[in-house]
């Protein structure tokens, strides 16, 4: 099945589906490569996201309107990626009171731990719940978005633990010679 990420318009600034449940922002397009397996994931149990990039340092007063008018939009989950001086997730936490996961980038002088730092070190009372550095991450802050809607969504649940059935099945099944 053609995958709705791959179907989207050309030279749009964001990756765009309609009545988005999450948001998913990264601070450069040279995050994409490791974002687009969060819109991978998320395609794959059919929840409707919009990526997009926004600086929380080169583009703060985009970021910051974007975020502020999430809940009304409708949108559950927010997911930040960014590198090196990392304060996406954490600049998008203090302006929703909506559930923001952090995706620490690889890379750079540190290899990623300076954006994982950046990213999970917050002040007592503003919240990110931050995932593993690079692709592992990037995953997972998918799969936990599912989770979190999957609380109201019984089908979305059901489609986890089938993911999870699949995924245990495909450990089970590995030869070693
Ligand atoms: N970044 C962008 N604005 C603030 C930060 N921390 C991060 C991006 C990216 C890294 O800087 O998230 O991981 C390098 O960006 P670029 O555009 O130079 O490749």
């Amino acid at each position: 099945m053609e995958s709705p990420v791959s179907r989207l318009v050309k030279d749009s600034d964001r990756v765009m589906q309609d009545n988005p449940l999450v948001l998913v922002l990264m601070g450069s397009k040279s995050d994409w490569e490791t974002m687009k397996h969060t819109a991978q994931t998320l395609d794959q149990f059919g929840i409707a996201h919009e990526c997009r990039v926004l600086s929380a340092h080169r583009t703060p007063a985009e970021a910051i309107e974007y975020v502020s008018a999430a809940e009304s939009r409708g949108v559950e989950v927010l997911i930040a990626a960014a590198g090196g001086a990392a304060h996406l997730a954490g600049v998008v936490a203090a302006h929703t009171v909506l559930p923001v996961l952090g995706v620490p980038m690889k890379g750079w002088a540190l290899d990623g731990l300076d954006s994982l730092l950046s990213t999970v070190q917050m002040p007592g009372g503003i919240p990110v719940g931050t995932l593993a550095i690079g692709k592992a991450g990037a995953t997972n802050a998918a799969l936990l978005a599912v989770s979190i809607l999957a609380n109201k969504r019984p089908e979305l649940r059901e489609k986890l633990k089938a993911f999870r059935r699949e995924q245990a099945a495909q450990v089970l099944a590995e030869k070693l010679l």
